[in-house]
């Protein structure tokens, strides 16, 4: 029998397991600085419409899986008040862009842990008891414990969402598709600076018959999840 997700190219998941027991929603980086006013990326001069298209799929989303059990997870890229962990390269491009990182802007250094700017936003604030997960870099598996906590925690399937489609998210696929896990993203919860980088972001996913897994709307999860 089994659980699928009408996703493409093939349903979700690819061996129909899919529990609360096994699955997370892993929402990446919808901070103030990727989708806020005044944040990293409005300083570097992307249309905001883009990053925020997320938001409100994702609270209905979220209303949903948490009312099922499903465990959320979230992820803040940051780095330390010092900047010890901001290789010098990704500071000085950010430069370029006029959005120095660890550069005070509207909303404190730019992508620095424990500024406003660097806050998840409150339309999709964590709530007590799920995990967050502080990154340095694009990757959501690289210099964090993610990989532990989700075999800890038995997960098989990995639901991805967040900002940007081309950049955090697929990075984190990558990472999590190479790691064997069972990896969907939702199209109309994530979003990228560049609206062509966001559909090829998401046909590279769907290429070789799903080479990093597959693709869905979250109304085509959330049938799912409630039948
Ligand atoms: C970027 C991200 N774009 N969250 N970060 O620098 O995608």
């Amino acid at each position: 029998m089994g659980r699928y997700v009408n996703s493409d190219p093939y349903s979700y998941p690819f061996n129909g397991d899919l529990r609360f027991e096994n699955t997370v929603l892993l929402i990446i980086d919808m901070q103030t600085d990727f989708c806020g006013k005044g944040g990293y990326v409005d300083k570097m001069g992307y249309d905001l419409s883009l990053t925020r298209a997320p938001i409100e799929p994702l609270q209905k989303l979220l209303a949903v899986m948490r009312g099922l059990g499903y465990p959320i997870m979230h992820t803040r890229e940051g780095h330390r008040p010092d900047l010890a962990d901001l290789p010098e390269n990704k500071q000085w491009r950010s430069r370029q862009m006029g959005a120095g990182i660890g550069d005070p802007g509207p909303c404190g250094r730019i992508l620095v842990r424990g500024e406003p700017g660097w806050e998840i936003i409150p339309e999709l604030a964590p709530l007590p008891g799920e995990t967050v997960i502080d990154k340095p870099g694009k990757g959501a598996f690289f210099a964090t414990d993610l990989d532990l906590l989700l075999r800890r925690k038995g997960i098989q399937n990995v639901i991805l969402s967040g900002i940007t489609t081309d950049v955090c998210v697929h990075t984190t696929l990558r990472e999590a598709n190479d790691r064997g896990y069972e990896c969907m993203v939702l199209s109309d919860c994530t979003g990228a600076t560049d609206y062509s980088n966001y559909l090829a972001a998401l046909k590279m996913i769907k290429m070789q018959g799903g080479v990093f897994g597959t693709v869905a709307t979250s109304a085509q999860l959330i049938e799912t999840l409630q039948t």
